[in-house]
């Protein structure tokens, strides 16, 4: 970046304000541009440190700054085949997203996580590994997991290493990143109202190895067909592993005991049910995908099982909340689609009222309806997808369906349902944009009122 370099920051939520930092600091000509309905440009300069000198613009973004701008820097959220980035990249901008920026300050190792499912949940777990190993300071957990790579980017030394939950908005913007071991959980249909088709969709997530080399190591998951298929054409050493079979070379699952076989060696990991404290099948790939990730950055496999052994639940996944007049609340706000809502359903084991329902992502909700399996004796919608995930739902003969106009009705209405002895799950299969700010508001309000109740 040189210095007085015209850049532009669209989106002023967490990742353009972190951006617009940065980009100060390297001396750049920086403008803050949002797009959002009722922001004006106050609003957007008030989000700013103080003494930030970015220019701020809501509304339109006048002629004269598109053509003028050299670097433009996305927010995740800003897609990148809207008119306004198509016509900043024929003026000849060039175009990167706020991970990329943050890249390019990066002095240390990286260890970047994605996948449709689990990242969260494996991101910090595979933090809490890192710090175990390398110390508290040498470790920024960054990315999709809510904190901004550019806020932590120039913090980072040769000896630090970062760890970053990677999403496939994050992935489309990147063009140097480079993790020394990456990880692709799995691949099912999410985000398409954005990325459009399953294909663009699966292109974003394995661009997280588009400049790793054989020197480097990707994990993947051998059961899930999109990440099996990649690892053949896969740039790293592919590295798998298996919740399903026994498998040559990798990490799998026998019995209840966690194996790794590597160059003819073989090795008794954990036991699930001992060796941790996460829940649910979906937990069993996460801590498999963060022990091969742990194992890719040199950390000593003693040092990953004990941590794994005190980890717990990340908030807002089926995280038990509290039991109220003999039922039982979880707050799994964090099942923004219906592959992670499924693994949301399938952990509960009593008869559950199911809060359903969001923005609409353009998702198929058929397998999650599928799933309920007899377990779930009410659904209770909300929010825009209501109408479709009902018309889904009595497609395949359920028809035990509630609708609420607003979220305060939508938790009463759960508490007279359910009855002593049954379950309340909030897991919505759809984001929570347009309703909250983000399904940890959505999440966080499902808790406060659980914890209201006599
Ligand atoms: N905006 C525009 N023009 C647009 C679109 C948005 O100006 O075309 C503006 C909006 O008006 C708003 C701002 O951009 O003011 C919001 O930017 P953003 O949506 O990128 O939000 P951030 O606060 O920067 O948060 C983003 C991620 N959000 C999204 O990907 C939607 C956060 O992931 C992430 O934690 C954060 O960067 C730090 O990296 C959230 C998320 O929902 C948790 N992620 C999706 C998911 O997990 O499913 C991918």
């Amino acid at each position: 970046m040189r210095s007085g370099e015209k850049c532009l920051v669209i989106g002023s939520g967490i990742s353009g304000v972190g951006s617009v930092a940065l980009l100060e600091r390297m001396g750049a000509d920086v403008t803050l541009y949002d797009s959002g309905e009722n922001l004006t440009a106050e609003q957007i300069k008030a989000k700013l440190p103080e003494g930030s000198r970015a220019r701020c613009v809501a509304g339109e973004l006048p002629q004269e700054m598109i053509s003028g701008t050299q670097t433009v820097v996305l927010s995740p959220g800003v897609p990148v085949d809207i008119p306004l980035v198509n016509a900043l990249r024929e003026r000849g901008a060039s175009v990167i997203g706020e991970i990329e920026l943050g890249y390019r300050e990066e002095k240390g190792r990286v260890a970047a996580i994605t996948g449709t499912n689990g990242k969260t949940t494996t991101t910090t777990l595979v933090g809490r590994i890192m710090e175990a190993h390398f110390g508290k300071d040498k470790v920024f957990v960054v990315g999709n997991i809510g904190n901004p790579y550019t806020s932590e980017c120039l913090k980072t030394a040769p000896d630090t290493v970062t760890v970053g939950e990677i999403s496939s908005f994050q992935l489309e913007t990147i063009h140097d990143f480079h993790p020394a071991v990456s990880a692709i959980l799995n691949i099912t249909p999410d985000h398409l109202n954005r990325h459009h088709t399953m294909e663009a969709y699966v292109a974003a997530k394995e661009n997280i190895t588009l400049n790793q080399t054989k020197d480097d190591i990707c994990v993947l998951n051998y059961e899930n067909e999109y990440t099996r298929q990649f690892g053949a054409r896969c740039p790293a050493r592919a590295v798998y592993f298996s919740s399903a079979r026994e498998l040559d070379e990798g990490y799998f699952l026998r019995g209840e005991t966690i194996v790794r076989r590597m160059r003819g060696t073989e090795r008794e990991l954990l036991n699930i049910r001992s060796g941790m404290k996460l829940v649910g099948m979906c937990n069993v790939e996460n801590v498999m995908a963060a022990i091969a990730v742990a194992d890719g950055m040199g950390v000593p496999t003693e040092t990953s099982l004990r941590v794994i052994k005190e980890f717990r639940a990340v908030e807002h996944r089926i995280e038990f909340v509290a039991a109220k007049g003999g039922v039982d609340y979880y707050d799994d706000s964090k099942g923004t689609n219906p592959d992670a809502a499924i693994q949301g359903i399938r952990a509960m084991s009593r008869p559950t009222v199911l809060i359903g329902g969001g923005y609409d992502k353009g998702s198929e909700y058929d397998e999650w309806i599928e799933s309920f399996g007899g377990r779930v004796k009410w659904l209770v919608l909300i929010g825009q997808t209501r109408e479709k995930i009902a018309a889904c739902a009595r497609k395949h003969g359920f028809d035990r369906i509630r609708f609420a106009d607003t979220y305060e009705e939508c938790l009463r209405l759960c508490t007279e349902l359910a009855q002593e002895g049954d379950a309340v799950l909030l897991s919505p299969a759809c984001a929570s944009w347009g309703m909250f700010r983000n399904y940890e508001e959505r999440g966080d309000i499902f808790k406060e009122y659980v914890r209201s109740l006599a």
